[in-house]
């Protein structure tokens, strides 16, 4: 890391990841009553496993490309949370803890131990697998007969990708 240009650079990229975060803990705190337990197929997993494995996705790459600076991994991937506040810590604790080290491998230029070239596609991994389980989520409330108000849904997830913040 040398220039400013690559530290902005670097800033938008761990933006961009701050900006999956709130997104999909905006999509928990949106779920409607009995959202959590919410599926697509009989078979599907339940909208709360999906939002904990999320969580324990993103910590069992931290554990095995950044392993010094991993977070203790979850017993259970899939699991049945009921409480949203529960998951929102979980999800605001791993995605502190996944940008902490992208920063600190594109900082000190320190390969990724087990997979990825770079670093940053860490981040770009899982904001794709993020992105793939927010839409089944979608589906899973429309299937159980909770459909989210694309008027209400929209402004705290789409819009977070496009707002300016600085005018
Ligand atoms: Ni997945």
């Amino acid at each position: 890391m040398s220039t400013t240009h690559d530290q902005k650079l670097l800033e938008a990229l761990l933006d961009s990841w701050d900006r999956n975060n709130t997104i999909l803990v905006n999509l928990l705190r949106a779920l409607p009553q009995g959202g959590l337990e919410a599926r697509a197929l009989e078979g599907s997993p339940s909208v709360a496993e999906m939002f904990t494995h999320m969580h324990y996705v993103r910590l069992i790459f931290l554990s095995e490309d950044v392993p010094e600076l991993a977070s203790p991994l979850p017993e259970k991937e899939w699991r049945k949370e009921r409480d949203p506040d529960r998951i929102a810590a979980m999800l605001n604790e791993s995605a502190r803890a996944v940008r902490e080290a992208v920063k600190d491998r594109v900082e000190t230029g320190q390969e990724m131990k087990e997979h990825y070239d770079h670093p940053i596609l860490f981040l770009q991994h899982m904001v794709w697998h993020e992105g793939y389980h927010h839409g089944q989520i979608k589906l899973a409330l429309k299937a159980a007969g909770k459909p989210f108000d694309d008027e209400a849904i929209g402004p705290v997830t789409w819009d977070v990708w496009m707002d300016k913040t600085e005018r």
